[in-house]
């Protein structure tokens, strides 16, 4: 079965948009087939703050990749790409994480889709919502539009990148 997919792409360490391109390049020969990319936002950091701005981007993909494969896909690609797990939450040259799998819910040891933290994230809900406004959450029922008209403020820029 082919799923449509949302991944949150974010980067704060080394050359950012150099970092989210790449990562982008290689969603497709891991099997994940790129629809659609959002504007890259550049945001201030989220639960670890004093850490160098973000930039941000939401990704429109379509696989056929299980969600514990296609975890395993996007934590390979951060891998390739140098990072380095030390500070968790902590700045990073590439961060893939699934924001959603279809419609499904999922709440396994390692993966939990809907993303938890969706709903408390502009860095996220700003690309997502240019992408999908309209797209129900899985579980609230909440549109990608009224989450983020809820959502608390974070200062989130909209780039010409
Ligand atoms: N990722 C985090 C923690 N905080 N803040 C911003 N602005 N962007 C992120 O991608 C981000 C964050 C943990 O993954
Ligand atoms: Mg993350
Ligand atoms: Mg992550």
């Amino acid at each position: 079965m082919i799923k449509t997919v949302y991944l949150s792409l974010g980067a704060n360490l080394g050359n950012r948009q150099q970092n989210l391109r790449a990562a982008i390049e290689r969603l497709g020969p891991a099997g994940i087939t790129v629809r659609r990319v959002s504007s890259i936002y550049e945001t201030e950091p989220l639960d670890l703050v004093g850490q160098p701005m973000f930039l941000n981007l939401v990704v429109e993909a379509e696989t056929a990749l299980m969600p514990l494969q296609l975890l395993m896909r996007a934590l390979r690609i951060e891998r390739e790409l140098g990072r380095k797990r030390t500070v968790p939450k902590g700045p990073r040259t590439i961060d893939i994480d699934i924001i959603l799998y279809g419609s499904s819910v999922i709440n396994a040891p390692e993966l939990v889709v809907p993303h938890p933290r969706l709903a408390e994230r502009r860095f996220v809900l700003e690309p997502l919502a240019e992408l999908v406004p309209d797209l129900r959450h899985p579980v609230t029922r909440r549109t990608v539009r009224e989450m983020l008209a809820a959502v608390t403020a974070q200062k989130v820029r909209r780039t010409a990148l």
